[in-house]
């Protein structure tokens, strides 16, 4: 009797032989993106055949535990395995190569590494995954399975890995209704609300991609985090959370709201100092301990946007992470944001953390982390990255990226993010630590989640290989981001290596297209109000001053940028002297970070040949040019890829070509209206009229 999906095919056979159309070999699969980069699609060709021949089987010695970890780490191989064969299970057959895995019982630190390489067994030839525990062996695996998906034969593989850093974290702004802050993607995947009776078994492959890409930990709540969800019902909740997680080697932590004591405990003061608020966080510590024995902690962010904290009280933050974490002890760590700025304080804002925080180098806990955005400003397109790495040597410092795509487009279109974290984690802090990777590698990283509730996790299709590279460059930094788009790529769309080359240079360059396109030459901030959806660089009547745009690009009709040299803020006075000289004169600073240092008149002569307004317009130009190309080399991809997917990303570059002309219009209308300078020859003129662009209201913006 023929199957149901036997019908099937044979109707779709008479159908297009009806139609007169050729059926293809191996049809094209139905695709929605919910399998992100584990799609395990079978092979072609010589790798088919090859993997065929080896016949893997999967073996785990007598003797080795049996743990939650183990049998994962067995079902995905032989799975994964079988699917890359075209088949549903393994088919052992007297040649058949073991897959030896050789897991031992160290208690996971979050080092685990592995090693796969040929070796004997019971005689014969077989590949061997070998780890200090079981954790390796799941990481090896999933290892071992992309090795297969890019066509390696089993043979010949040999690797062996460890991770660059301890801690490899999402920090998720999803708060407990299910909105998610800063979230383009839907609702919330945490679906506290029918926790802990109800595990939605979407949380399993949420961790299940996690661990295929290292990641470790993850903080469940929004940094601006509401106080119930230290209550009883919560940690209920969360050890639900914890329980599923725990064999995929995943941590879970929770943002923490400072004044909690006053809110949920009844108290009168948060005040760190006072014993009645020290012995509450003990109480609550120990409350989450005894239901969650491998609580990661709490991360925190306090004294920031109208967030409580201990200079309420007068106290530093050194003193207010310092009580968390003695209520933690050795069972826990303190992740202490350093993104800090004031309203009432008159100077730079890129300066004000430095400020803060440098003082207090070496006066925090040894279980307290303070977490540092990649640049001194808030996640913008790009930033020269951070004055506190490597000022602070005698604090443990961490790396906090921005996945979700707050200021470089949101939902639309690609903006591969590889480049921009690879760019500081490259960045040399020129004071003795190296750069920024290994001032962090003691410690960490941790990337601001992209997921939701939309069926292929992130909105669009390219957000997927975000999440994926956070993992893989948190993992080990040194991994290029092409290199790591490259592979995204072929395990989540097609292996073809025409169609591949199209799909690594759309994303290599995608990044740059955003920022030449919203803020090129080293303009930032220049983003609408409140949900920073779209250009608003006129805005500059926010009470609070940091809050402008025209802050930022301190644009007139003599010239533009801001001067962060000696002579005007001295932000450049917080970086290590050899980068500061490299950046102190417009003549020779790299043009990228031009106008975030200097502000200089709309005549200067640039090295580039051009001068500033004309360079500025070219980039602009350039970005939308860029955008295009993509939609092109897109558009061109037509039937090498499954339809539904192709339409959807096609539908997203149509979005993105919109908003990068009218990012680069209404930027141009703006700097016209205060310039007085006409466009150079050739260019494009501005589509609509400055007061149009800035009537535009977008009060149902998604995100904010
Ligand atoms: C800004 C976001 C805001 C966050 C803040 C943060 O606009 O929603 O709360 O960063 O990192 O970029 O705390």
């Amino acid at each position: 009797m023929m199957s149901g999906r036997g019908v099937v095919n044979r109707l779709a056979m008479v159908i297009a032989a009806a139609l007169g159309c050729a059926v293809a070999a191996a049809p094209l699969r139905a695709e929605d993106g919910y399998a992100l980069w584990l799609r395990h699609a079978p092979l072609e060709g010589e790798a088919l055949a090859d993997l065929r021949a080896a016949a893997p089987v999967v073996v785990a010695p007598p003797g080795e535990d049996d743990s939650p970890t183990l049998k994962i780490t067995r079902a995905e191989l032989a799975q994964g395995l079988a699917a890359m064969q075209g088949e549903t299970k393994l088919r052992a057959t007297p040649d058949s190569l073991p897959i030896v895995l050789r897991c031992g019982r160290a208690r996971g630190d979050g080092q685990s590494g592995f090693a796969i390489a040929p070796q004997a067994f019971a005689g014969r030839r077989a590949l061997a995954i070998s780890a200090p525990d079981h954790l390796g062996c799941l990481y090896a695996s999933f290892a071992l399975l992309r090795e297969v998906a890019l066509g390696r034969p089993l043979h010949a593989i040999r690797l062996g890995e460890a991770p660059a850093m301890p801690l490899r974290m999402l920090n998720h702004w999803d708060n407990p209704d299910g909105h998610v802050e800063r979230g383009y993607a839907g609702r919330s995947i945490f679906d506290w609300w029918r926790l802990p009776e109800r595990l939605d078994p979407r949380m399993i492959d949420y961790a299940r991609a996690n661990a295929s890409i290292g990641i470790n930990a993850v903080v469940v709540n929004n940094v601006n985090a509401r106080a119930f969800m230290l209550e009883p019902r919560y940690i209920a909740k969360l050890k639900r959370l914890a329980d599923a997680w725990r064999p995929y080697g995943i941590r879970v932590f929770l943002a923490a709201r400072f004044s909690a004591p006053i809110e949920i405990g009844g108290l009168a003061r948060a005040d760190p100092l006072d014993p009645a608020v020290r012995a509450w966080w003990q109480a609550k510590a120990d409350e989450i301990y005894a239901a969650i024995p491998d609580f990661g902690g709490f991360l925190v962010k306090a004294n920031s946007e109208g967030q409580p904290g201990p200079q309420d009280y007068g106290r530093s933050h050194a003193e207010g992470a310092n009580m968390l974490a003695a209520a933690l002890g050795n069972r826990g760590t303190v992740i202490w944001r350093a993104f800090v700025y004031k309203a009432e304080d008159a100077t730079d804002r890129t300066m004000q953390a430095f400020a803060e925080f440098v003082p207090l180098d070496g006066q925090f806990a040894k279980n307290v982390i303070v977490q540092v955005k990649n640049g001194p400003l808030d996640f913008q397109p790009r930033e020269p990255f951070h004055p506190l790495f490597g000022a602070m040597p005698n604090t443990r410092l961490m790396l906090e990226v921005q996945i979700t795509r707050e200021y470089l487009g949101q939902a639309s279109g690609i903006a591969y993010l590889g480049p921009l974290w690879q760019e500081v984690l490259g960045a040399d802090t020129g004071r003795g630590g190296g750069v920024v990777a290994e001032v962090i590698a003691p410690v960490g990283m941790a990337g601001v989640a992209n997921t939701g509730s939309d069926r292929n996790w992130t909105g669009t299709d390219f957000d997927q290989a975000n999440w994926y590279a956070f993992g893989r460059l948190a993992w080990q930094p040194a991994l290029s981001s092409e290199q790591i788009a490259r592979e995204w790529a072929a395990q989540t769309f097609t292996r073809d290596p025409q169609a591949l080359g199209t799909i690594t240079e759309m994303m290599r360059a995608s990044r740059e297209h955003v920022v030449n396109y919203t803020g090129p030459l080293g303009l930032a901030h220049l983003m609408g109000t409140g949900h920073h959806y779209g250009p608003a660089p006129w805005v500059c009547d926010l009470p609070r001053p940091e809050w402008n745009p025209c802050y930022y690009h301190r644009a007139d009709k003599d010239g533009i940028g801001f001067d962060r040299t000696a002579r005007g803020s001295n932000a450049l006075g917080q970086y290590a002297p050899a980068i500061a000289a490299q950046w102190a004169d417009p003549a020779s600073i790299d043009l990228r970070y031009l106008l975030w240092f200097h502000r200089l008149a709309w005549d200067a002569a640039l090295p580039t040949g051009r001068s500033l307004w004309a360079e500025l317009v070219a980039r602009y130009d350039a970005g939308v040019a860029g955008v295009d190309a993509m939609a092109a080399q897109w558009g061109r991809l037509a039937g090498a890829l499954d339809a539904a997917r192709h339409a959807a990303v096609s539908a997203d570059l149509a979005i993105q070509r919109r908003e990068a002309r009218w990012w680069r219009d209404a930027s141009l209308a703006y700097w016209q209206s205060l310039n007085g300078l006409p466009l150079p020859e050739g260019a494009a003129p501005v589509a609509e009229s400055l007061e149009a662009y800035q009537a535009r209201n977008f009060p149902e913006a998604p995100g904010q």
